[in-house]
Order: structure tokens, then sequence, then C-alpha cells
């Protein structure tokens, strides 16, 4: 797929009217196609968002784009896992991690404020390392990553050589953590869905790879976030930029 030429998909669905006229996010995806999959890709999609935990979508909006900008390779964070028994164990471990990062006790306790307070952005929310607070400006939209996807063919070996099952969630995870954590400006992503069924949850950056958590919540619970916490000299409009433009793709092992 990476020499040829690449179509970004970006899917976003909402119920009860569109995000901007305060729907409720029910469902989103990002991903690069290739020409011959894109049909297929964008049919799954629509049948992702319609067959949703979060609700019946009345508003999706879906967007093509030809890239024309050249494609980075990035090679994958390397995963690990921690088995937790229940949510409060699962945020000590997180916390655990992000302090590996450099991040103090005090930032970590008032991003997690912020992220509480913030639970209905349908996007990522970043936050400055030194204060805990949010800088990106975004309001209810926050940052969607977007232009990421893996090479098929490295993402078939990646699961053979690591000995993985399947997992759509770390598919597409695995190159937004990737992606952020390769920015010289990001210092860690904390995340855990807002799908009620998916409680897995992770801490990434260079330093810790792409750390999963089993359980960030309890099953049934529709809150869930992303914060990238950003060096505090970090010019916050061109971050964004890269996040939501340079296309990127996961090379194997
Ligand atoms: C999401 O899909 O909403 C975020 C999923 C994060 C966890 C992915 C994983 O299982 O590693
Ligand atoms: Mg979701």
């Amino acid at each position: 797929m990476r020499d040829k030429e690449l179509y970004s998909i970006r899917m976003r669905a909402s119920e009860g009217g569109a995000h901007e006229d305060g729907g409720k996010h029910v469902s989103g995806g990002e991903q690069l196609s290739t020409k011959n999959e894109l049909i297929d890709r964008a049919a799954s999609l629509v049948r992702r968002a319609f067959s949703h935990q979060r609700g019946e979508p009345d508003f999706l909006r879906l967007t093509i784009e030809k890239v024309s900008e050249p494609v980075h390779g990035l090679t994958p964070l390397p995963v690990s896992y921690t088995q937790v028994s229940n949510a409060s164990q699962g945020r000590l471990v997180a916390e655990d991690l992000l302090k590996q990062t450099g991040l103090t006790e005090q930032v970590i306790v008032k991003a997690m404020s912020v992220l509480e307070t913030c639970y209905g952005v349908r996007g990522a929310i970043i936050i400055d390392s030194s204060t805990g607070d949010r800088i990106d400006g975004r309001h209810d939209k926050g940052i969607r990553v977007s232009r990421l996807d893996w090479n098929e063919a490295d993402y078939t070996c990646w699961l053979e050589h690591f000995q993985m099952e399947k997992n759509q969630r770390l598919r597409e995870a695995l190159p937004l953590a990737t992606k952020v954590a390769s920015h010289p400006d990001s210092v860690a992503e904390f995340c855990f869905s807002d799908d009620p069924d998916y409680i897995t949850g992770y801490v990434a950056s260079k330093k810790v790879g792409y750390h999963r958590i089993s359980q960030m919540k309890e099953r049934g619970d529709e809150n869930g976030g992303r914060l990238f916490f950003v060096n505090p000299q970090c010019h916050v409009s061109s971050y964004i930029d890269y996040l939501e433009k340079e296309p990127i793709l996961l090379k194997g092992v």
C-alpha cells in the first residue's frame, strides 16, 4: 500500500443532530486507504456507526480526500499489557505510568479532573505537562488525529511476529499513539474508550511504549476520553496540524 495513491477516509456519526448542533457523539473512524479498498472500507465505517452501542445515528459525515503529501512510515510503539482486577487498580497503574513519563502527581490529578469535565468532547484534549491545564482551545470538538493506518501486509506480519489476536481497537489506536508519540513535543498520552462495552485503556509515550491496561472504567459507562500531554513550549496550532494532516503508515517489524 505504501507506494500507491492513498485516500484519507474520515467518518463521524452522532445522535440528536450533528455534533456541531449538540448531537451526542456515537462513532468515528480515520483510515488511509488505497483506491481499490476505498468503497469497502468506507462501507465498513458506516456499518460500524449504525451498529454502535452508544446509539442510533441520525447524522453521519463521511469525508474522503486524496492524499497528496508524502506519507511517512513509523515503527509501531512496543505494546505491553497489565491485567488489573478493577477500574481503581487500572487508574493507579495509569498514574504510575504517567509518572514514569515525567509528569508530577499534581499535574496528573489536575488533568484527570479536566478530563472529567470534558467527557462530551468528541476528540482528544491537549494538556500542558507543566500545569495540567487544557490548552487546545478546541471546545467540544477537540482534536481528531487523522490520516493514519497500517500498511496491510505489515499489520499481518506484526500480528504474527508478536502472536497477537486481531483487535480492531488496537489496530486503530496503535497508529494513533505512535503518531502522537513521534512528535518531539509529546510527553505522554492517556486514553480510554467512550464505548460502554470497551473498558481497556492505555498510556503511551516514547518512554513507556503503548501500555494497555485491562480495565479503566466500569462496564456500561459511556464516559471516556483522550489526553495528549505536551511540553509547555509546544506550538499548539502546528502540533494540531501535524496530528490532523500529516499522513503516516505503520511499518512492520
Ligand atoms: C477506542 O476505541 O475508543 C479507544 C480504544 C483504546 C484502547 C485500545 C486497546 O485495546 O489497546
Ligand atoms: Mg468511541
